[in-house]
């Protein structure tokens, strides 16, 4: 019999996937193979249709094939594809991302998160002439070989959350302190005196599905950085121009040293980007000594879907209008939760949430991990069978676009009444 895809895929890619949280592991059963996307749904190889919540983990925050990025890469393609040398477009990309984020005043873009945050540790190291980097369990910022130390994510997901193969003398250099828990990142800074070059933190952590930052952590995490000559990066990867028009610092008004950024910036093709404070970006290779380099860095495709995604967002109302279509989702995973009897604490922050099977409140790693399992596999597979295909972990954060529509939340609302039911029925 011929071998099915996810066979062929299994032996020629490991795990059959090309990034491991597509694999099911956490929730069971073979991944969902897609065809293709439009708007809010994706549609699989055997043309099922589901309402989307992974929007390839946060960039599609304007759903499947928008009409303004798809225009903005018909016109690069006749252009074409990249070209290796400085072009207008990609310094127009980098002027509004300055335009947008206050606090960067000058950027690089990369192709991924995990250049962006891999350079902008590399550059905080170099600025402040020290080695050690500190994260907070769960949080996830990428493969760089310094975060896979407590790490969110796929790394949680899959019980690897500090991966063979990182050097133990690189891992020593990363000290790990608990989300939301200010004073243990105070007793990590106490204990290594003069040692951190910076403290890299997911403003919400969206990794370990959505943890919203307690009143007063991010302001004393600046507080703390600055007091002892660390710098502060915020890794807005996912938050970046996903919760607010200038990302979570734009939310939560507190302007890092450093900003990370990646997903929406590249409106669904591969942008990273980090900058910030024009004195430490000016150290960046070819103005100062820092090395960073990239072939495809900035390529047209990608800087012309990235600038037709973040143009629209740039709308007025389109936050607004994209808030009115997140609560009404978590509206109606809340009511038929309540419903069903079943105990559910979701977390949300704009367009990203995550629904945790917990009594809550969920405000730390603990009580991430205190949630659940055994339901929310339940939940993902009854959700799945009605057409609606949530993040396939309970450690990934959901996404709504300006695309899910009054049809998405009717397919929604009826999946989730069925999908809580088998959630208790242990
Ligand atoms: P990428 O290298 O995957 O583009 O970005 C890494 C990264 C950095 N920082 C944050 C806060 C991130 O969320 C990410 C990537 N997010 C995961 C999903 N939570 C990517 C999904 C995947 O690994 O396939």
């Amino acid at each position: 019999m011929a071998a099915t895809w996810m066979e062929r895929a299994r032996h020629s890619m490991p795990g059959g996937v090309n990034s491991p949280v597509r694999a099911f592991r956490s929730v069971g059963g073979d991944p969902v193979f897609v065809a293709r996307g439009e708007g809010a749904m994706i549609f699989d190889a055997q043309g099922r249709r589901y309402v989307d919540y992974v929007l390839s983990y946060g960039p599609l925050i304007m759903g499947h094939r928008p009409a303004e990025v798809l225009g903005a890469l018909k016109a690069a393609l006749a252009k074409g594809t990249s070209f290796g040398m400085p072009t207008e477009e990609e310094v127009v990309l980098a002027e509004t991302i300055c335009d947008r984020v206050p606090s960067v005043e000058m950027v690089r873009l990369v192709n991924s998160g995990t250049e962006a945050t891999m350079s902008a540790i590399r550059l905080a190291r170099a600025a402040t002439g020290r080695d050690r980097i500190l994260k907070f369990e769960g949080c996830y910022h990428g493969h760089g070989d310094s975060f896979l130390v407590k790490a969110g994510s796929g790394a949680l997901t899959l019980g690897h959350p500090t991966s063979p193969g990182v050097p133990a003398d690189l891992a020593a250099l990363t000290s790990v302190a608990d989300y939301n828990d200010l004073d243990s990142a105070v007793r990590l800074f106490d204990a290594h005196p003069g040692e951190f070059a910076c403290i890299i933190v997911e403003p919400i952590a969206g990794n370990i599905g959505c943890v919203p930052p307690r009143a007063g952590f991010l302001e004393g995490l600046k507080e703390l950085a600055a007091d002892r000559g660390a710098l502060l990066i915020f890794d807005e990867v996912m938050t970046g121009f996903r919760v607010h028009a200038a990302g979570a610092q734009g939310l939560y008004g507190i302007d890092p040293d450093l900003t990370t950024m990646g997903k929406v910036i590249g409106g669904g093709l591969p942008v990273g980007a980090y900058g910030g404070r024009r004195d430490l970006m000016e150290q960046v290779a070819p103005a100062g000594p820092v090395y960073q380099a990239g072939t495809l860095s900035g390529n047209p495709l990608a800087v012309a879907a990235g600038q037709a995604a973040l143009d629209a967002l740039a709308r007025p109302g389109f936050y607004e209008d994209l808030e009115e279509r997140s609560a009404a989702v978590a509206m109606v995973l809340e009511g038929a939760a309540e419903r069903a009897g079943c105990p559910l604490t979701l977390n949300r922050v704009g367009s990203m949430f995550c629904p945790y099977f917990a009594e809550g409140p969920v405000e730390d790693y603990a009580a991430v991990m205190g949630a659940d399992a055994e339901r929310h596999r339940r939940f993902f597979h009854a959700l799945l069978e009605g057409g609606v295909m949530p993040a396939p972990s309970p450690f990934e954060a959901w996404f709504v676009s300006s695309a899910h529509d009054d049809e998405a939340l009717e397919i929604t609302a009826k999946a989730a009444e069925a999908a809580f039911r088998r959630a208790v029925a242990d």
